[in-house]
């Protein structure tokens, strides 16, 4: 299923009224603070979030996984639920594949659809963290940092393949997130397992080509739940810094024990000039992988703040690799992912009614009550007109929910794939 301009042009009519109200009175109410909403809104246009093939099906539990209905089944299908996403929100402009689960069979097939669809391929992802069928090797106790050398070489082969893969489709990067660690106390030798996983992710690098970058991604726990090899943001970076310039640290935001002030972190990889890419989501108590902005909205604008700090003032780091790793077992994940975007665009609109300057004096001032206001004027203004604006001069939805809904887009896509297709991967 596929939607065309005038499909969503037409829906947009019975709201434009509407809209046009409230963004003239927003527009007017920021211009009188000498706020460019223009600029706003171009930046809004060009901030594109990738989505993850497996964010398109209902995930699931070690418990149960409710289907949705009508999900991808292939690669194919998948492109074209992107394309949906994109179609109505005008954000969604790339995808992330996940190898095994999305090798093509048809590069240039693939290729073509991507680009009638309007998608880039964004980061590449790789699997070590489950055994892969025919594979010699277990990853039962690790693959990069596994103490047995044909197991870290058949990981590192691996990952070497799916560079492979995400050049031929037009990938610039590789994500790699490792599931190793240790269950019990005394399992594994730490500095062992640490050197080893330098080691294999330098043979990794050397192969990478000169115009991609690698990202290493953390995570406190899970599935191992005594030890991460790569447990926090100091140890990727470490492990980027000894792989060479084209590697940086992912920041995943379900990665970190509860409370850690993200924003920090943020902050000092940009200084750094080693951020490299962002995973978007929310959770409560851990990796939870909810849709981003419904648990703490606040604190995802103030990772805006530093990130459009960062955007304007770290010259050495570069432009980052914008993703949403979200999967939960009970919405329509389409649904779910336009909630997602929109809560990210959101968060960064707010970000960029920061007055930066003014919260610098305010700073060298000490005044603290000024520097709270500064930030929470600007989280308390309603964006969503500049949104819905952005989208509008794109060609998308002025409310994609609300298009989705109208036009009966899941009950289409469950006639077309069938009831109870399953999405392919996790
Ligand atoms: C795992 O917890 C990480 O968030 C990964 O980024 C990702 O979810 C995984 O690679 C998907 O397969
Ligand atoms: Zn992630
Ligand atoms: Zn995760
Ligand atoms: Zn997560």
């Amino acid at each position: 299923m596929k939607l065309s301009e005038s499909n969503i042009s037409e829906i947009n009519k019975k709201s434009n009224k509407e809209h046009q109200n409230q963004f003239e009175f927003l527009a007017n109410t920021l211009d009188k603070k000498s706020i460019k909403v223009e600029q706003i809104i171009k930046s809004l246009a060009e901030f594109q979030v990738a989505i993850p093939s497996w964010a398109l099906g209902a995930g699931g539990t070690r418990f149960g996984r409710f289907s949705y209905y009508g999900e991808p089944s292939n690669l194919t299908q998948k492109l074209d639920d992107v394309g949906l996403l994109h179609s109505l929100t005008q954000t969604a402009g790339a995808v992330s594949l996940h190898i095994p689960w999305d090798i093509p069979e048809d590069y240039s097939a693939i290729k073509e659809q991507a680009k009638s669809l309007n998608l880039k391929f964004d980061a590449v992802n790789s699997n070590t963290f489950q055994d892969q069928k025919g594979a010699k090797e277990s990853y039962k106790y690790g693959s990069l940092s596994n103490a047995s050398q044909v197991v870290r070489e058949q990981a590192i082969a691996h990952n070497q393949e799916v560079i492979k893969i995400g050049e031929q489709l037009g990938s610039k990067s590789l994500t790699v997130w490792l599931a190793d660690g240790s269950n019990f106390p005394g399992q594994n030798n730490f500095q062992t397992a640490l050197s080893n996983t330098e080691d294999s992710l330098k043979a990794i690098y050397n192969t990478l080509p000169d115009d991609w970058k690698l990202f290493i991604e953390y995570k406190p726990y899970e599935p191992n739940f005594y030890s991460t090899v790569i447990q926090d943001w100091g140890t990727s970076f470490m492990l980027a810094n000894a792989c060479g310039d084209k590697a940086y640290t992912l920041v995943d935001l379900g990665h970190h024990l509860p409370n850690t002030n993200i924003e920090q972190i943020v902050s000092t990889l940009m200084l750094k000039g080693k951020l490299g890419g962002f995973h978007f989501n929310d959770s409560k108590y851990g990796d939870d992988d909810v849709t981003v902005g419904s648990v703490k909205p606040y604190a995802l604008f103030l990772i805006f703040n530093e990130l459009v700090y960062g955007m304007q003032n770290n010259p050495q780091n570069p432009d980052l690799s914008w993703m949403i790793d979200a999967s939960h077992n009970i919405k329509d994940p389409l649904e779910d992912l336009m909630q997602s975007l929109e809560a990210i665009q959101e968060a960064y609109a707010k970000a960029l009614l920061v007055n930066q300057t003014e919260l610098r004096v305010a700073q060298q001032e000490h005044d603290v009550v000024k520097c709270q206001e500064i930030l929470q004027n600007a989280y308390r203004t309603d964006v969503r007109p500049l949104l819905a604006q952005a989208r509008l001069q794109s060609g998308g939805a002025l409310n994609p929910l609300g298009v989705y809904r109208e036009l009966k887009i899941r009950e289409a896509l469950i006639q077309e794939r069938g009831k109870h297709s399953i999405a392919s991967g996790l």
